[in-house]
């Protein structure tokens, strides 16, 4: 199986989770793509979607799936995204789309995330995948110091050349050479650094359950 059909078929799996007649909670990236195009099979069945993302609003309303603001919504029984890194605990890196902000403020809404990755994702430790920071422009560089000063190299990520600018209208920073062994204690420390808009390490909003696509079939993981 390709990793294109691995994604396909968690993008698939996941629509065991989706509420009947509920807004369910939309990520970012090319897995969540296809759940999104599976989704649209059951779209008479949902009241619609809480999107994380300006691309993903796009494509669910490219599908005829309503979508909704997230302060229309008191809360959502699932959110399904997913993941540029995930460990043992249910721990994630992710913002490789650039969405990390929105994502997370989505994902606190939902009693459940369900995280949708190709086995490609799973590691032991966090850290191997550049880790995706949003950032205060004005801030860059004094942010870059204290990644700096642990061992991080923290580059900012380009887009034709130019500075990437967020659907938050802010920067992105990638910071390599981190090995983070303990995720909750690293994305509080970080999250308080001023000009830290979010960190790319999910660990306070941390998967309940993976759906794992393997050349064996889907694995679910439940933490
Ligand atoms: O940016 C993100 O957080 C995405 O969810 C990313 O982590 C996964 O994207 P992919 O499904 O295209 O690999």
């Amino acid at each position: 199986l390709t990793q294109d059909e691995l994604k396909a078929l968690v993008g698939q799996a996941a629509l065991r989770y989706v509420v009947p007649g509920e807004i369910v909670g939309v990520g970012t990236g090319s897995t969540v793509n296809k759940f999104i195009d599976a989704l649209a099979a059951m779209k008479g069945q949902i009241k619609g979607a809480v999107s994380s993302s300006v691309a993903s609003t796009e494509r669910l309303q490219a599908l005829g799936i309503p979508v909704f603001d997230a302060n229309a919504v008191q809360s959502l029984s699932v959110y399904i995204d997913g993941a540029d890194e995930i460990d043992g605990q249910g721990f994630m890196v992710k913002g490789g789309g650039a969405a990390l902000t929105r994502e997370k403020i989505v994902a606190a809404l939902a009693q459940r995330f369900v995280c949708i990755v190709d086995e490609s994702k799973r590691v032991q430790t966090l850290g191997r995948f550049p880790l995706p920071v949003e950032v205060i422009p004005m801030a860059a560089q004094q942010i870059t110091r204290r990644f700096a000063a642990m061992g991080g190299q923290a580059t900012l990520r380009l887009k034709d050349g130019q500075p990437l600018v967020t659907d938050n209208g802010q920067h992105i920073l990638d910071v390599r050479g981190l090995s983070i062994a303990e995720p909750l204690a690293f994305e509080s420390e970080v999250n308080q650094w001023p000009g830290v808009v979010t960190v790319g390490v999910f660990a306070h909003q941390k998967a309940a359950v993976c759906l794992m696509g393997t050349a064996q079939g889907v694995q679910t993981i439940e933490y």
